[in-house]
C-alpha cells in the first residue's frame, strides 16, 4: 500500500505539478524565441539609421526576439524585403520608407502577410495626402526641433557680431517630406522672429537628403549670391548642412564665416566636432535614435507578444547640441555609450 500510494504521488508530482511547470517555461520561451522583428530604413549608410538598429538590437537582446535589419533604398526593394521578412517568418517590422507616398501599398503587404507595421521617422501620407493615422508612427518634433536650429543660428551670428545685411541664409529644402519641410519652416519663423530679413533666406531644394544632396543645392545657392560674405545653413539633417557647409567651405569660405546647424547628433556630426580645428559646422540639435530605435522595437515586441497596441504617435524632443556641450547632452539622452 505504502509503495502504492509513492507510485501515485510520484505520478502526481510528474504529471500534476512538474508538467505545468515545464509546459509554461517552454511556452515562454517559444514565445520570445518565436518573435522575429523586421527593421527597415531607407538609408543605411547614414549613421542616424545605423544607431537606430544598434539600439533596436538592444531591445532583442533584452526581449529574446530576432530582429532583421534590411535597407529599403526604394519602393520595389521595400515591397521585396516585406515579402522576405515574412518568408522569414517574422510577425511585424519598424520603417522608415524612401517615400512615404508607399504607405499605402506597404500597408497592404504588410497585411497579404498578417503582419504588424509601424513608422519611424517618415510617416506614411495615404492617397488623399493626409497622414495614415491608422499607422502607429515615432517621429521627431520637426517644426519645434526647427526652431531650436533657427534660435541657435541667430544667436551665434549675433555671438560673432556679424553684418545682417551681408549675411545669407542658405533654407536647404526637401519638401516632398513632411517632417523635412516642418524642420525648415521652423528655423525659417525662428530666425525671422528674431528679425532676419526674410528676403535673405534662399530656398534651396536638395534631390537627395545626404552630404551630396545638400553640397549640390548649396553649391548653386552661393553662385547666385555673390554679394553673401557670410552664411547660415540649415536643412532637415546633419548630412545636408554638412554638404551645405563645405560647399560655402569650397568657395573659399571660412569656418568663422559659416554657421550650420544640423539635425541628427549621430556619428556625422560627433566626427565633426572631434577635428582639431573648428569647422562651418557649427551645432547639431541632437535626437535621439535610442527612442526611436528601441523604444519602437519594443512597442512593436509588446504588440505581438500581448496584443498591447503601440500609441497612436509619439514625437521626440531634441537638445542643442555644440562642440562645448557635446558630452553632457550625450549624457542627458543616454547617448554616451
Ligand atoms: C528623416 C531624415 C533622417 C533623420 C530622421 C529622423 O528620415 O531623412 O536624416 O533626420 O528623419
Amino acid at each position: 500500500m505504502k509503495k502504492l500510494l509513492g507510485i501515485m504521488l510520484m505520478i502526481a508530482i510528474v504529471f500534476g505539478v512538474t508538467a505545468p511547470l515545464f509546459a509554461a517555461g517552454e511556452q515562454e520561451q517559444a514565445g520570445s524565441e518565436d518573435v522575429k522583428i523586421g527593421f527597415l530604413v531607407k538609408q543605411p549608410e547614414e549613421t542616424w539609421f545605423q544607431d537606430e538598429w544598434k539600439f533596436a538590437q538592444e531591445a532583442a537582446d533584452e526581449y529574446g526576439f530576432d530582429l532583421i535589419t534590411l535597407g529599403a533604398e526604394d519602393g520595389e526593394i521595400t515591397l521585396n524585403a516585406i515579402d522576405n521578412l515574412a518568408a522569414q517568418g517574422a510577425q511585424g517590422f519598424i520603417i522608415c520608407t524612401p517615400d512615404v507616398r508607399l504607405g499605402p501599398a506597404i500597408v497592404a503587404r504588410a497585411e497579404q502577410h498578417d503582419m504588424k507595421v509601424m513608422s519611424v521617422d517618415d510617416r506614411f501620407v495615404g492617397a488623399d495626402g493626409e497622414f495614415m493615422e491608422e499607422v502607429p508612427h515615432m517621429g521627431i518634433s520637426a517644426y519645434e526641433i526647427g526652431r531650436i536650429v533657427g534660435e541657435a543660428l541667430y544667436a551665434e551670428m549675433q555671438a560673432r557680431d556679424w553684418d545682417e545685411a551681408s549675411t545669407g541664409a542658405l533654407a536647404i529644402s526637401f519638401n516632398e517630406l513632411d517632417t523635412a519641410r516642418e524642420r525648415v519652416e521652423g528655423a525659417t519663423d525662428a530666425l525671422v522672429e528674431a528679425g532676419f530679413p526674410a528676403a535673405q533666406i534662399f530656398d534651396t531644394p536638395q534631390q537627395r537628403e545626404d552630404v551630396e544632396g545638400g553640397f549640390n543645392a548649396a553649391a548653386d545657392t552661393i553662385t547666385q549670391h555673390p554679394e553673401v560674405e557670410h552664411w547660415l545653413v540649415f536643412a532637415l539633417n546633419d548630412e545636408s548642412v554638412m554638404g551645405g557647409v563645405r560647399a560655402a567651405e569650397g568657395r573659399g569660405f571660412s569656418a568663422e564665416d559659416i554657421i550650420g546647424v544640423g539635425i541628427g547628433g549621430s556619428g556625422s556630426a560627433l566626427s565633426e566636432f572631434d577635428k582639431d580645428e573648428m569647422t562651418g559646422f557649427y551645432a547639431t540639435v541632437t535626437i535621439s535614435p535610442y527612442r526611436h530605435g528601441y523604444e519602437t522595437a519594443e512597442n512593436m515586441y509588446k504588440w505581438i507578444v500581448n496584443g498591447e497596441e503601440p500609441p497612436k504617435t509619439i514625437f521626440t524632443a531634441g537638445m542643442l547640441m555644440t562642440r562645448e556641450n557635446q558630452a553632457e547632452v550625450l549624457s542627458a539622452l543616454g547617448l554616451d555609450r
